[in-house]
């Protein structure tokens, strides 16, 4: 017999996942929307998550970028400096005890931490040198700024970081690639520096990295990123929405993910994939399509084709949000990364 009921007392205590989760993505791909939506689409979740602060500084990110974007309808400004925030995220899980005879589920509180660093997306290209820096000032020995130093330990820092998480999360920004076409920069000294600092620290796994990595594309509300996915047919309704917002199956991601990749002028997002398939196990990557701010709803109850757009232009040259912001794929990628199952779990 199974029977579901609340930890008695001298049953087994709360289940503490250790997770440390990163964060990675070239300038503008939304790395801060992204964090601001998290609490967002942990209040909308209809799992029980919540999602509370470690000290000062990761409160006050919670609390004033999630009223920025739910309240004054704004997408935060680009990132000038480091911000390292630390999270719990805090649900409950079951747990089936007993003998032979009587067995039971108790529900155990479970919690993992997220901590991670909301770094300038300038701070990924480390390592690589483009046309465009190969004479610089400092090369021309004329800079004698102290700032490229501080960057120099914030990228140190920031890349240190990444390589002693568990898991991270990569945000392709489709939009960019395919104006800019610069993925690539943005990735491959990044990786090439955790590679480095994973072979240091003996943490390959055989030939692979340990991390697992949630590719988000981000901005799938956009009509260039929908529009895409509608056409090649990977857009599927979640039953139990009641919204019926349009979604990207996770089989279907990758798909995707290969298409626009298809579209970038300078091939980059290929080299991309590329580098993902060779330095990260295929077993430990999952591609989600991500927006952080979602669909248009306006007075509607369901979703529309025929008006989706929750961007728009504010008239001095930015963006702002049309109306409620409902995240998709923002948690998901979160949570599937929390929850693997092969990094140290304290009871
Ligand atoms: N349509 C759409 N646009 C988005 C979304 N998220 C971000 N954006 C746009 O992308 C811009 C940059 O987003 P940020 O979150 O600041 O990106 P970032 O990666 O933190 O940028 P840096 O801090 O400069 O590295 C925003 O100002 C929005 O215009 C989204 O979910 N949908
Ligand atoms: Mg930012």
């Amino acid at each position: 017999m199974v029977t579901l009921r609340e930890t008695p007392p001298g049953r087994p205590g709360p289940k503490r996942v250790m997770r440390r989760i990163g964060l990675w993505g070239a300038p503008g791909s939304g790395k801060t929307s992204f964090l601001a939506s998290l609490n967002v689409a942990v209040a909308q979740s209809r799992q029980d998550w919540a999602l509370v602060g470690v000290n000062d500084d990761s409160v006050a990110f919670l609390t004033e970028a999630t009223a920025a974007l739910t309240d004054q309808r704004r997408f935060p400004k680009a990132t000038e400096s480091m911000a390292e925030l630390s999270w719990v995220m805090m649900s409950e899980s079951e747990v089936r005890i007993g003998g032979r005879w009587r067995k039971e589920i108790v529900r155990v509180p479970l919690q993992f931490h997220v901590d991670l660093i909301d770094a300038p997306g300038d701070t990924f290209k480390s390592g690589t040198k483009t046309d465009d820096d190969a004479v610089t000032l400092k090369d021309l020995g004329f800079d004698e700024d102290e700032s490229d130093e501080e960057s120099q330990s914030d990228t140190e820092r920031l890349i240190d970081s990444l390589a002693a998480c568990d898991g991270i999360v990569y945000l392709y920004d489709p939009i960019r690639e395919k104006e800019k076409g610069d993925a690539y920069k943005y990735f491959q000294g990044t990786l090439a520096q955790i590679a480095q600092r994973a072979l240091q620290n003996r943490r390959f796994d055989g030939n692979r990295l340990p991390h697992h990595l949630a590719v988000c594309i981000t901005k799938f509300d956009e009509p260039r990123v929908y529009q895409t996915a509608d056409r090649r047919g990977y857009l599927t309704v979640d039953v139990d929405d009641d919204h019926m917002f349009p979604r990207v199956h996770d089989d279907s991601a990758e798909d995707l993910f290969e298409d626009l990749c298809k579209v970038s002028p300078t091939g980059s997002a290929a080299l991309v994939r590329k580098s993902i398939k060779r330095y990260f196990h295929d077993s430990k990557v999952r591609y989600f399509a991500t927006s952080s701010i979602g669909f248009y709803l306006g007075k509607s109850i369901r979703f529309r084709t025929a008006d989706y757009q929750n961007v728009v232009p504010d008239g001095h040259g930015g963006h702002t949000i049309r109306g409620a912001v409902h995240p998709i794929n923002v948690l998901e990628p979160v949570l599937w990364l929390g929850q693997q199952l092969d990094g140290p779990a304290t009871h």
